[in-house]
C-alpha cells in the first residue's frame, strides 16, 4: 500500500484522512483526485509536503484521467460524492453524475487493472430509524441500531444514489472479483466541515451574528463521529479488512439537534434559546444509529475522541481561529438557504 489515491480528499472527511495518512503512516505516497467543486478547497491540504501529497484537479467520471492514475496506483480510497442532502432536495442531478457515474468510472478502472478499492459510504442508505422514545425499552433491545444486515431503504436522492454506488461496488465484488471493501458511517464532525452543513453553519452563524436555525421540532437524531475517528476505522478496512465485507464505522454519539444546538451555544457563551425555529426539511429522517460490532471485533478498531463536549468545543475553536477559510461564502450559503425558508 505504497501509492494510494484518495478521492475527494479536498474536501471535508477526504482531507481530513489525508491529514491522518501523513501523520500516521510514512510510507505512503498521496494521490488526491478532486473535482474542486463548491465543497473542495485546495486550502484544506495546506501546509502537507509535496513529496507526499500530489493534488491532480480532475473529475472522477472522466474515464481518461482515472485510468491513467488507476494504472499507477496501490489503491483507491473514494470519498469524492455530492454530499448534501438539501442540494439534492434542489437539484439531483450532479447526485446521480458524481455518485452513481462517478463510482462506476472508478470501479471499472480498477477491475482493469486490478486495483483494491474502498468505498466511503454513509449510514442514510439504510434510511432511518424511529426515535428512541417511540421504541419500547429506550434502546436497548435488538435491531434498534442499523447493521450490515438492515436492508437498503433511502430516503432522498443524495441517499439513494449512495446506495446506488455501494450495490455497483457489492455487484462488481461478485461477479467481476473487484477487490473491494464498503463503509458506512454516521454524521461526522470535526476541522474543514463546509459552512453548509449542521454544526459548521450553527458555529459560523453565531460568529456572524446571525442566530442558528434548527430544523422542524429538533428531535431528529444523530449518531456523531469525531473525523479523525472515521480516518482510523477507514485506514483499520483499507489495511485488515476483508473482501467483500461492509463495515459500519460509528462511536455511540447518538444526539438529538436540539441538544447539539444547545451545546454550541453554551459553549459560545449564548443563551439556550437564541436560535430560530425554521421550516423542516422534507423526507427528513427521524434518527440514525451505527452497531458497529463488526468492525470493532473483527478488526480491533475502536474510537478515540468520544467526548463529544470537548470535540465540539475543539471545532468550534478551529471555525473561530480560521475565519479567512469560511467567512467569503457565508452570505452565499445563507441567501441560498434564506430563499428555502431555511
Ligand atoms: P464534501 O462535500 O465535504 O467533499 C466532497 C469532495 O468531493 C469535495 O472536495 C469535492 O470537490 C469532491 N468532488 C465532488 N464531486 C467530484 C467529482 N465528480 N470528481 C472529483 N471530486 C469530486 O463531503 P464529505 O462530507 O467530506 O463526504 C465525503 C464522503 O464521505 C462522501 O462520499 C460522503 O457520502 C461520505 N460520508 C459523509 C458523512 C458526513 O457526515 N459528512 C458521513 C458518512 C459518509
Ligand atoms: O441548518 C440546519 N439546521 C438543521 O436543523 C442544517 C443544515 C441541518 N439541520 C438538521 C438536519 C439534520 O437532522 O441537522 C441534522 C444534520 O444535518 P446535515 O449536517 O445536513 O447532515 P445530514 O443530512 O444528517 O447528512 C450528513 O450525514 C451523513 C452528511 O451531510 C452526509 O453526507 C452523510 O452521509
Amino acid at each position: 500500500m505504497k501509492n494510494i489515491i484518495v478521492t475527494g480528499g479536498a474536501g471535508f472527511i477526504g482531507s481530513n484522512f489525508v491529514h491522518y495518512v501523513v501523520n500516521n503512516h510514512p510510507e505512503v505516497h498521496v494521490t488526491v483526485l478532486d473535482k474542486l467543486t463548491y465543497a473542495g478547497n485546495k486550502a484544506n491540504l495546506a501546509g502537507l509536503p509535496a513529496d507526499r501529497v500530489e493534488l491532480v484537479v480532475g473529475d472522477i467520471a472522466d474515464a481518461k484521467i482515472v485510468d491513467e492514475l488507476v494504472a499507477k496506483a496501490d489503491a483507491v480510497v473514494h470519498y469524492a460524492a455530492e454530499s448534501h442532502n438539501d442540494n439534492s432536495l434542489k437539484d439531483p442531478y450532479p447526485f446521480v453524475e458524481t455518485n452513481l457515474i462517478g463510482t462506476y468510472t472508478l470501479i471499472e478502472a480498477c477491475r482493469k487493472y486490478d486495483v483494491r478499492f474502498h468505498h466511503v459510504s454513509t449510514d442514510e442508505v439504510y434510511g432511518d430509524l424511529p426515535l428512541r422514545k417511540d421504541l419500547p425499552g429506550h434502546g436497548d433491545g435488538p435491531g434498534e441500531k442499523f447493521t450490515d444486515k438492515t436492508p437498503y431503504n433511502p430516503s432522498s436522492p443524495y441517499s439513494s444514489t449512495k446506495a446506488g454506488s455501494d450495490l455497483l461496488v457489492k455487484a462488481w465484488v461478485r461477479s467481476f472479483g473487484l477487490r473491494a471493501t464498503i463503509s458506512n458511517c454516521s454524521n461526522n464532525y470535526g476541522p474543514y466541515q463546509h459552512i453548509e452543513k449542521f454544526i459548521p453553519r450553527q458555529i459560523t452563524n453565531i460568529l456572524s451574528g446571525i442566530r442558528p436555525k434548527l430544523y422542524g421540532d429538533g428531535k431528529n437524531v444523530r449518531d456523531w463521529i469525531h473525523t479523525n475517528d472515521h480516518s482510523s476505522a477507514v485506514w483499520t478496512i483499507l489495511t485488515k479488512g476483508e473482501i467483500g465485507e461492509t463495515y459500519l464505522i460509528g462511536a455511540d454519539g447518538e444526539q438529538d439537534n436540539i441538544t447539539v444546538l444547545e451545546l454550541i451555544l453554551e459553549l459560545m457563551g449564548q443563551p439556550k434559546d437564541a436560535y430560530d425555529h425554521v421550516k423542516d426539511r422534507p423526507g427528513h429522517d427521524l434518527r440514525y444509529a451505527i452497531d458497529s460490532t463488526k468492525l470493532r471485533e473483527e478488526l480491533g478498531w475502536k474510537p478515540q475522541f468520544t467526548n463529544f463536549r470537548d470535540g465540539l468545543a475543539a471545532t468550534i475553536q478551529w471555525y473561530t481561529d480560521n475565519r479567512e477559510w469560511w467567512e467569503a461564502e457565508k452570505q452565499a450559503v445563507e441567501q441560498k438557504y434564506a430563499k428555502n425558508g431555511q
